[in-house]
């Protein structure tokens, strides 16, 4: 059984929006069982854990004498290794990889740059004025997906690791409102929520959330 590492207190009070839910949905969607280490911010950055990941981050992932960190090599490494998140023809298979891509160098950056400035800049003068230009960017790439994707049910012709990294990625836009503006992503994004192995991946790091709260 593989182990995963999240945080034992996550910022994001279990909004599902730190990297090992996109983790967990990949290992629920191929119905491979898991254990979760939990850690806190300190003991990331302590040799045991930089023994793992040298960035001092979550999610790891230990599977038998295999090591990896990355949520993107992760998913990959569930991916390949499992049915279920690649078609299994070569070219299909390619493309779902490729999307896998796409969700975290092309879409990912200006949500991340978004949460950045929202988090770092606040206070500063051009708080408003930068903001204003991420989402702009935000909006430049999803409108981007939205045309892609059409009336479409998924990037390609079946449900794959591409789809479960884009609306990841896309999640962090959370309550900006910026996915409504499309509602063919805001639809596509509620389809993967809607599946059984992401709602059970929610509610695995839920868990983990209210079990921080009762302890206080
Ligand atoms: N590229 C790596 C990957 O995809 O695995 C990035 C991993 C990463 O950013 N890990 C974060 C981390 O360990 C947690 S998920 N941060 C601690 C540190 O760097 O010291 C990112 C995250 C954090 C918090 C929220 N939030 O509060 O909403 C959302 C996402």
């Amino acid at each position: 059984m593989p182990t995963i590492t999240a945080f034992a207190n996550s910022p994001d009070r279990g909004r599902g929006l730190a990297r090992d839910t996109r983790v967990r949905w990949a290992l629920e969607e191929v119905g491979l069982a898991y254990d979760v280490r939990l850690l806190t911010f300190p003991e990331m950055k302590e040799p045991p854990h930089l023994a793992l990941n040298p960035f001092g981050q979550i999610p790891t992932y230990e599977e038998g004498g295999l090591t990896l960190f990355e949520s993107g090599g992760i998913i990959l490494r569930i991916a390949e290794t499992h049915d279920g998140l690649l078609p299994t023809g070569e070219a299909a298979r390619a493309r779902a990889i490729m999307w896998m891509f796409a969700a975290m160098n092309t879409v990912e950056p200006p949500i991340m740059d978004r949460s950045m400035v929202l988090i770092l800049e606040r206070d500063e003068a051009w708080f408003e004025a930068r903001l204003k230009a991420v989402e702009a960017q935000c909006r430049r790439r999803l409108g981007q997906l939205s045309a892609h994707l059409g009336d479409s049910e998924w990037l390609e012709e079946t449900f794959s690791a591409g789809d479960l990294m884009m609306i990841s990625v896309m999640q962090r836009l959370g309550s900006s409102g910026i996915v409504e503006e499309f509602p063919n992503l805001a639809a596509y994004v509620a389809r993967g929520e809607a599946r059984p192995a992401y709602q059970r991946a929610f509610a695995a790091q839920y868990a983990v959330f209210e079990v921080a709260q009762a302890k206080g």
